[in-house]
């Protein structure tokens, strides 16, 4: 499992004005409920937002999917967890590769009633895209092993171009597994939202022949130290349950850790956006993702292609079966008009 560098195709991107403000936290404005912290600290985690049954069976059907490879991993038997028995993940135990972003499971946890609730009241309206975003299963591997030295560093990054200096995305992980302290996870930088823009202004002589349009952009060593040592910002680890939801905004620097502990790490990325803010062509590009099986980035309006060229030919697993969708998950995979 040698950590793997995506390159994803990436048709145009462009900073476009934001058509919904919801995200700007006031005050006199309190909800009274996830929204207030995801507001104002750039992250929050909603309890049970859909039952710890089914996330322990999407849970059960991520083991399956690294067991399906027949490399050697065992979910029962902790001598297999070792990275060459395992499919090719990227950092952090994010498996983006192999059509994982059409697997049947990872299509029910997106049309997870609850789920799909919390990004209505986030967005106002019911009327939503989902994303074909990657899953994380992450196997503990030893951290001892100089081979794994990669897995265990830091990737502090924001999912948003430095371009767009306002409210743009709310990502989710559906977390399908307890995760505590040693579990890996989330790893948040609280009060880096706030400093979003400020950061890019105070090194704007990093930025070389201008910052990138891509959603996706990894700080300096530089911008973190004077994130945490002069702006005060605390790295934070979200821990939550199976069946908990957790939110960040795009503009909160993060990461995700892998676990420590004896526990494997499972979660599936989630995004919603409104139908509303997709062109058709973008549009069109979803439902032929979804025809040939490839998983997207994060934003499912702005979304990138990863790019299964780069899906290694180590494993004898064939592509997953093409999704069975509900009526409400082909609206929200865009097959079906609202
Ligand atoms: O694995 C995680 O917790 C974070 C992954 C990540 O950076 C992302 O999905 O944008
Ligand atoms: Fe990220």
């Amino acid at each position: 499992m040698p950590v793997a560098v995506q390159v994803v195709s990436s048709p145009p991107v462009s900073p476009t004005p934001a058509p919904y403000k919801p995200g700007e936290y006031s005050p006199e404005a309190a909800y009274g409920d996830f929204r207030d912290q995801l507001f104002k600290d750039g992250w929050a985690v909603v309890p049970k937002a859909f039952s710890e049954e089914n996330a322990k069976a999407y849970a059960s059907k991520g083991h399956d999917f690294l067991e399906s490879h027949n490399l050697g991993y065992d979910r029962n038997d902790p001598l297999t967890f070792q990275a060459h028995l395992l499919p090719t993940v990227s950092r952090g135990g994010l498996v983006n590769l192999y059509g994982v972003g059409q697997e049947q499971f990872a299509w029910d946890v997106r049309q997870e009633q609850g789920i799909i609730d919390v990004f209505s009241k986030i967005w106002g309206t019911e009327e939503l895209l989902v994303s074909m975003d990657a899953v994380n299963l992450s196997v503990p591997l030893s951290q001892t092993d100089p081979k794994n030295a990669g897995v265990f560093e830091p990737w502090a990054h924001t999912d948003q171009s430095p371009n767009r200096q306002f409210f743009h995305c709310i990502q989710g992980i559906a977390n399908l597994a307890p995760n505590g302290p040693d579990d890996g996870g989330l790893m948040v930088l609280q009060g880096s939202k706030e400093l979003f823009n400020e950061v890019f202004e105070k090194f704007d002589h990093q930025k070389g022949e201008g910052w990138t349009d891509i959603d996706s952009y990894h700080h300096t060593p530089e911008m973190l130290d004077w994130l945490v040592n002069e702006k005060g910002c605390v790295w934070h680890k979200v821990c939550a349950d199976a069946g908990d939801l957790i939110l960040w905004d795009s503009r909160t620097v993060h990461y995700g850790a892998p676990p420590v502990g004896q526990k494997a790490r499972t979660a599936v990325y989630i995004c919603y956006k409104p139908a509303a803010l997709i062109t058709p062509e973008r549009l069109a590009l979803r439902v032929e993702c979804i025809e040939k099986l490839w998983t997207t980035t994060h934003d499912p309006i702005l979304f990138r292609v990863i790019d299964e060229k780069n899906t290694p030919s180590d494993s004898i697993r064939p592509y997953p079966a093409k999704p069975v969708l509900s009526a409400r998950g082909r609206q929200l995979a865009g097959i079906d008009a609202y």
